[in-house]
């Protein structure tokens, strides 16, 4: 497929030492070589040349550039590609990609340079995906993640579903003109059947442990909330070290969420502080108390603070009934000043340790699936979940004794499913979905 040539700003627009500008397509080394000193004819590919950058048309000095170039098939998108490594800023980067769409190139969309990469097959969507992730990771968890997901770890572990649910279609495909009809039905269920049943346990196990390793991704939104004065704020601090909220022995001293961002041995935590729970006619306490409790509602963990000096039982009940369908871990502080029974900790003494003991023991199963492989984003997990929402009515559909056809119309829909995790082969829409959420030049 011969696409136009298309032209961006690889690297940050921002003040910095060096910028890219990346050009793509069949034209890509002409444009260049008109904008460029030397002849890139004499060079060789994937060569680093330097020399300088000139307007063609005024002859005007442009910038000290490297450039290098990189020729189909062996580049990035696997069309010609040249990068010109200018001054970084704003000036170098634009002026070049102006020149080069003044000489015929297209201003590249965000991702396009990936999405490229895709059509030609260089790729496949989940590797793609990666790339983006890369980009994005704001965690050592998300890092590696994206970096398997981008050395191919998608397509390992869905291609034996994706082979195996063509082994079903063409085993009842096969048998589909077999004389006697009755024998299909009956070969359907003693061997379809329960291969069937074992590919929906293989899907559960990688959708189970993907959701597990998407908690911990981005970091486990975790609020701390409580009473009035129960420490919470001393925590937050405690577990980030550093004194990020206002802590004074007054009743209602944070009246806004507050947050930080620590990461444990395994797992990064994205925390909250939250306004104390009681009653209240102040308005803008109100406000804060009211914002607390909704916090809980959207949180993945949630630590109830509990002050043994001084309690109402009403409240943390409330909280805890509140929290009934989260993660949740309850914690007495101040053990400094009286130590109950249960998980104890002082905030103000900075021991803490036997709550965050606690957090990894939480998240052990989520921990430990960072080590097994599986899928890299909600979208692949979504598709898996369809496709095996079809599997399992095509489970129904031959126990139900159905006719055969029903039945490869459902595993039919699953191999479509399915492979859009790997496969650009989607709808224009979807794939404009997809890359669109990457920077401008990638
Ligand atoms: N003795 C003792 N005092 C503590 C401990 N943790 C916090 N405090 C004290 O308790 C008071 C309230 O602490 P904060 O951290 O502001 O409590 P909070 O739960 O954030 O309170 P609000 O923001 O008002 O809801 C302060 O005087 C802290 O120094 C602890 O472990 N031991
Ligand atoms: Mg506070």
């Amino acid at each position: 497929m011969i696409l136009d040539t298309i032209v961006g700003i690889s690297t940050a627009q921002a003040l910095g030492a060096i910028g890219i500008v990346r050009l793509s397509g069949s034209d890509a080394i002409e444009i260049a070589n008109t904008l460029f000193s030397k002849d890139l004819k004499t060079i060789d590919s994937h060569h680093v040349v330097y020399g300088n950058i000139y307007d063609p048309s005024t002859k005007e000095w442009i910038d000290e550039v490297m450039l290098t170039q990189f020729k189909a098939p062996r580049s990035y998108t696997k069309e010609d590609i040249v990068e010109i490594s200018c001054h970084g800023g704003l000036m170098s980067t634009s002026k070049i990609m102006g020149l080069c769409i003044s000489l015929g190139a297209r201003s590249a969309q965000p991702g396009e340079f990936t999405q490229r990469a895709v059509i030609h097959g260089r790729i496949d969507l989940a590797q793609a995906e990666g790339v983006n992730d890369l980009i994005h990771a704001s965690s050592t968890q998300a890092m590696t993640m994206a970096l398997k997901a981008m050395s191919g770890d998608v397509r390992r572990l869905i291609e034996p579903l994706i082979d195996d649910l063509i082994a079903m279609i063409a085993h009842i495909e096969v048998n589909i003109d077999y004389p006697e009809y009755e024998d299909v039905v009956q070969m359907t269920t003693q061997e379809i059947l329960p291969q069937a049943k074992d590919w929906v346990k293989r899907a559960d196990a990688i959708i189970d442990a993907s959701i597990k390793k998407e908690v911990i991704k981005e970091g486990v939104k975790t609020v701390i909330v409580g009473q009035p004065n129960v420490g919470k704020s001393s925590l937050l601090n405690a577990l980030l070290q550093e004194e990020k909220a206002i802590v004074t022995p007054i009743a209602g001293t944070t009246r806004d969420l507050v947050e930080g961002y620590i990461r444990l041995k395994h797992i990064p935590l994205h925390l909250i502080d939250t306004a104390g729970i009681r009653e209240s006619d102040d308005l803008v306490e109100k406000i804060g108390i009211e914002r607390s409790l909704e916090s809980i509602d959207s949180a993945e963990l949630v630590i109830i603070v509990i002050d043994p000096t001084n309690t109402n039982e009403e409240v943390d009940d409330q909280l805890i009934k509140r929290a009934s369908n989260k993660k949740c871990i309850v914690v007495y502080n101040k053990s400094d000043l009286i130590k109950r029974e249960g998980l104890s900790i002082s905030a103000l003494n900075q021991d803490i340790q036997p709550l965050i003991d606690q957090i990894e023991t939480l998240f052990a199963e989520n921990i430990a699936s960072l080590d097994t492989p599986t899928l890299a984003n909600q979208r692949q997990i979504g598709m898996l979940t369809q496709a095996k929402r079809y599997l399992i009515q095509a489970i129904e559909a031959i126990e139900a004794g159905f006719e055969i056809d029903l039945i490869t119309i459902d595993l039919s829909a699953a191999y479509e499913s399915l492979t859009s995790i790997l496969s650009a082969n989607v709808k224009p829409s979807l794939m404009d979905e997809i890359f669109k959420r990457f920077c401008l030049g990638k």
